[in-house]
């Protein structure tokens, strides 16, 4: 039985992608349960489980007890932040719920924000938060100016934080989006941002937040990875241009003329 089948249609579905966080997962979803009790009591907040090979499973598995039908665990094999959201992002679609936020779990969302965020949803489809203040470090600030760069180079238009992992969408919006980025793209919020930027039938919101350090647990993406990150983001843009399915949106037509010319 569907564990939320007495549950009605969310007004949030929250998605948490996670992958070896056992020092933060409990601290982090406990300050987010009080938040949404509080500001948006008919959640449910999925929890993915990228394959993590820590104490992650089990410690979910005990918040499970405690937290009850409003937390569904999700475990899958590990393909990384964009495979976990995307997941994410289909169950909450196909849970009927209004809005979808997206946080990662390792304590650098802060819930502080989340009450204004929400209410800026009225009358807007889309509400990202941007860092205006953050304590993560230089080369993540260098990600994200090079995200907003892509961003404009795509879609002539700016964003101001592309990568944000604080992230409010209406259903129809994200549903809309997701049609147009294919299932194996990698960066798969890169995609979303840039998808939703070029839909000029969406109206927008941004809210300026406080990014606070990794709470606890280290640091997991080191400059390799984010070298690996970039070649990975080119090689999905030239499987656009050659692949043969049916994947036919404005990006793929983009791609594909910029990579011939
Ligand atoms: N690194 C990594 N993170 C994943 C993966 N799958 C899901 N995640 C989650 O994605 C989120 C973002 O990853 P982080 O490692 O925090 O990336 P970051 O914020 O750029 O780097 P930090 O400074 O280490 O926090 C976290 O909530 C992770 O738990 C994966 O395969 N690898
Ligand atoms: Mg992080």
């Amino acid at each position: 039985m569907n564990p939320l089948s007495h549950v009605s249609a969310p007004d949030l579905a929250v998605v948490v992608p996670i992958y070896n966080e056992a020092p933060n997962i409990a601290e982090v979803l406990r300050e987010w349960y009080a938040c949404f009790e509080r500001v948006a009591p008919n959640f449910i907040l999925f929890a993915v489980n990228d394959g993590s090979t820590d104490e992650t499973a089990s410690i979910l598995a005990r918040l499970s007890a405690r937290f009850g039908v409003r937390l569904r665990i999700v475990d899958k094999r590990n393909g990384g932040h964009g495979s976990s959201c995307r997941e994410g992002y289909e169950l909450a679609l196909s849970e009927k719920a209004s809005w979808i936020f997206q946080i990662d779990s390792d304590g650098q969302c802060d819930p502080a924000f989340f009450a204004r965020l929400y209410s800026l949803r009225h009358g807007n489809d889309c509400v990202f938060a941007y860092r205006q203040t953050r304590d993560d470090g230089w080369s993540r600030v260098a990600i994200s100016a090079c995200c907003r760069a892509l961003l404009w180079l795509v879609t002539g238009k700016t964003l101001r934080d592309p990568n944000v992992p604080y992230r409010l969408i209406s259903a129809p919006a994200l549903r809309r989006a997701l049609r147009r980025i294919p299932l194996n793209f990698d960066l798969q919020n890169i995609a979303l941002s840039l998808a939703l930027a070029r839909d000029s039938s969406l109206r927008w919101s941004h809210c300026p937040i406080h990014f606070r350090a990794r709470q606890g647990g280290t640091n997991s993406i080191n400059c390799g990875k984010i070298v690996g990150m970039g070649l990975r983001l080119m090689r999905d843009l030239h499987r656009i241009k050659t692949d043969e399915d049916p994947y036919s949106g404005w990006w793929t037509r983009w791609t594909r003329r910029r990579l011939a010319s």
